[in-house]
């Protein structure tokens, strides 16, 4: 019999629908009733309830309340149990989604980004298919720590076509967990916005006595908008000690149509992902070693001037959890090397102009949790992350500007961080428990001498100029940064629970930002991450960005059964140096459209409110469970020096689902509503966007060995235009990107 790859899905299946569906979990809430068990389960030993074959699960979990998982249970913790999976290591800001939400996911996107859509605060830039970039509570990329497997990838493109999350496919991902606002330090350092937490399938192992066990599934897709296919494939095998596992994916899409039927040029994909798993257990203790390969042979980019035309990666990443006597160790390592090349495909322009990068980012983290006595937890760590970076643009034969010599634009750059952190917790009562943590990040930055295209002529002025000046300057700079946190929760009971957070956050500025220094028209233009087609210079003395984010989450609910529930969380940042820009010139004649910027340090103030809830409507066991949930949010965000709005704030949006299901059925139907974008940033120019709504159909049965999904995205094909798509490179006058049109969207898992 299948007994799922990791216990976490078949396990996800017996919670509540209510559960599944609503993405308002507050993980924590019964911090003072036990964890433990679940960890152990979580580290592989599968439960006799796991058991439980999935198509009889009809009884919904909320029948058969299970004091050892608060709300949701497995699937709402990570897949391997380390650090920080419990109290307020989990603020009751936390989005936590797991495999059944994910899966039913996949085939309506192949952009993981996508994934964390519907948590509460989250917005994406939008960039290639495969490529999105997070935003949380408006401080977008770099200021959202992402960690895939706990590894930390910076992207390797001066347009960040390969941010962290588009090395993992969807299919590969079994947990998902966002923290907006006051991150704890044990899950932060060198990031503003918040925390993302990604992790593969996990591994499993057998019971004892049960021999060697294995399973695998594969599954595909397809969108008819775009002709989008993929396929995924996992292969697992266990015994009481050893887990393999491994999972790969292939995806790929033509241009998709907007709502008006109309071909969206330079929106086409094609990816790969595989990576195995190995990992080997010992009582409590669990090695687990990982490795892969990514593959993207191209990447169309519709609000960008170039587009990727190959990506290669690998990685090693290894990790060691164990609970020992006086507390759980959790310790990684890994590398990750990329060689990015882009140019331009069919669709942008005829011509050459190969721009290449290597990356590479090595690292590791060790993490302790020592529980000092009923009530105290500690949890110390120490960290260090080494990214290195080349950026090079070889001539173009017969080319003016292009030539003779090769464009250095970072040459050797790095970056190095290392960060401690001390983090003490105390459950003062049943009802009270707080928080504080303290942590430094040492960040050392620098970069080799640049060279430009050429440095005779009028087309090569600026650019050589800027190259000697760059030269000339020592390059070297440290930064030391200190970060904070307190949270303290009040959760009188089962109904209610209140939690104020402040966190003192800091970033260093990153290669791109610090040591891009081309001055001309056309290598300014090559850089950014924005999306607006701008150009942007760096600056080597920018300071690092300190964010003081103060945020109060009050969670209502009709009690332990979770019948209605309703959390709101106001928050207010104030960024000391948030890293903006300021303008330096503009396109003229030739490019009305354009400005050309350079890095700047402003104070800035984000602020705004995010709420979910719940509600069940029906329950019953013959018409199954009907349920309505609901996500909104709104961000304003401004330069305080200047008055002017930050670049792309999301309006007020809100998704709202009326969800159904029965036995291994699950359906929604959903309505998601955006707002008029009207505060932009008018020294990007960035463009208004109209308000909109779509509705999407979603339904899937899931039986023992076979999963269909099938859905309708946009079923009533509105033409709308993303807020944080940015500006689409085929309009003139300049326009937004259009967003796309209705799909019909299939999806086909078999197990065995
Ligand atoms: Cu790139």
């Amino acid at each position: 019999m299948f007994r799922s790859l990791c216990g976490v899905s078949a396990k996800a299946v017996l919670l509540s629908p209510l559960a599944l569906l609503s993405l308002s979990t507050h993980p924590a809430a019964n911090a003072q009733e036990a964890l433990p068990e679940v960890a152990v389960e979580q580290t592989g030993k599968p439960s006799a309830r796991k058991k439980k074959p999935v198509a009889q699960s009809s009884a919904p979990a909320v029948d058969e309340p299970d004091v050892a998982e608060p709300e949701g249970g497995a699937a709402r913790l990570p897949p391997v149990v380390g650090v920080g999976t419990r109290g307020l290591a989990v603020p009751l800001t936390t989005t936590q989604i797991g495999r059944p939400e994910i899966q039913s996911k996949i085939p309506n996107t192949s952009n993981s980004a996508e994934l964390l859509r519907d948590a509460p605060g989250v917005s994406i830039f939008k960039a290639g298919g495969v490529s999105g970039l997070p935003v949380i509570n408006g401080l977008n990329d770099d200021r959202v720590k992402v960690l895939v497997n706990g590894m930390v990838v910076t992207s390797a493109c001066a347009n960040h076509m390969n941010p962290p999350l588009s090395y993992a496919d969807p299919s590969q991902i079994a947990y998902v967990e966002v923290l907006s606002g006051a991150t704890p330090v044990s899950k932060g350092g060198d990031s503003l916005g918040g925390t993302v937490i990604v992790e593969s399938l996990p591994p499993h192992f057998t019971g004892a006595g049960e021999g060697v066990h294995t399973a695998g599934s594969i599954s595909a897709f397809y969108r008819s908008n775009g002709d989008g296919v993929g396929t995924a494939a996992t292969a697992h095998a266990a015994s009481n000690a050893v887990s393999v596992n491994y999972a790969g994916a292939w995806t790929r899409s033509d241009n998709y149509e907007d709502g008006h039927g109309n071909e969206v040029l330079s929106s086409e994909y094609e990816a790969q992902n595989h990576s195995i798993q190995l990992a080997f257990r010992d009582g409590g203790d669990m090695f687990i070693v990982q490795g892969g390969v990514q593959y993207i042979p191209y990447q169309a980019y519709v609000n960008q001037y170039m587009d990727l035309v190959e990506n290669k990666a690998w990685f090693v990443n290894a990790r060691y959890v164990a609970d020992l006597g006086w507390g759980k160790l959790d310790a990684r390592a890994f590398y990750q090397t990329t060689r990015h090349d882009m140019n331009f495909l069919d669709d942008k322009q005829p011509g050459d102009m190969p721009m290449l990068t290597d990356g590479e980012d090595v690292g590791y983290a060790v993490k302790a949790e020592i529980p000092l006595s009923g009530r105290d937890v500690l949890r110390i760590g120490n960290e260090f992350h080494h990214q290195g970076l080349d950026d090079w643009w070889p001539p173009v034969a017969g080319s003016m500007m292009m030539g003779p010599d090769t464009f250095w634009n970072i040459n050797g750059g790095t970056r190095d961080r290392l960060g401690t952190f001390v983090e003490w917790e105390r459950q003062w009562t049943g009802a009270w428990s707080t928080l504080f943590g303290v942590r430094n990040d040492m960040v050392w930055m620098d970069t080799g001498d640049v060279q430009p295209y050429c440095t005779m002529g009028m087309m090569c002025m600026s650019d050589a100029a800027a190259a000697a000046a760059f030269n000339a300057l020592d390059r070297s700079r440290t930064d030391t940064n200190f970060d904070a946190t307190a949270l303290a929760r009040f959760q009188p009971s089962a109904s209610q629970s209140y939690e104020a957070g402040y966190a003192r956050k800091t970033r260093s500025p990153n290669l791109y930002e610090r040591y891009v220094w081309g001055r001309g028209s056309m290598a300014m233009r090559m850089v950014g991450w924005f999306g607006d087609l701008n150009g942007y210079v760096g600056d080597p003395d920018l300071d690092p960005e300190v964010a003081h984010t103060a945020s109060l989450t009050a969670g209502w609910s009709s009690g332990v059964r979770k019948d209605w529930e309703l959390k709101v969380t106001p928050y207010y940042t104030y960024v000391e140096d948030y890293i903006g820009v300021r303008k330096i010139g503009d396109g003229g004649m030739m490019a009305p459209d354009v400005v050309y910027l350079q890095f700047a340090n402003h104070d800035a103030e984000l602020y705004g409110v995010n709420v979910s809830g719940s509600l069940l409507l029906a329950d019953s066991s013959q018409l199954g469970r009907f349920a309505l949930t609901g996500v909104a949010g709104y961000v304003r965000g401004e330069n305080v020096d200047t008055g002017v709005s930050l670049y792309h704030m999301m309006p007020w949006n809100g998704r709202i689902a009326l969800t159904h299901a029965l036995g291994g059925w699950t359906s929604s139907v959903e309505v998601y509503a955006v707002a008029g974008k009207h505060n932009v940033d008018t020294v990007r120019n960035e463009m208004e966007t109209a308000g909109y709504a779509l509705l999407n159909l979603a339904t899937s049965y899931e039986w023992e060995t076979v999963r269909v999904d099938l859905g309708i995205k946009n079923v009533l094909d509105t033409y709308f235009e993303d807020p944080l798509a940015g500006h689409y490179y085929w309009a003139s006058p300049r326009d937004n990107v259009p967003g796309e049109g209705r799909s019909f969207n299939a999806g086909l898992t078999l197990k065995f």
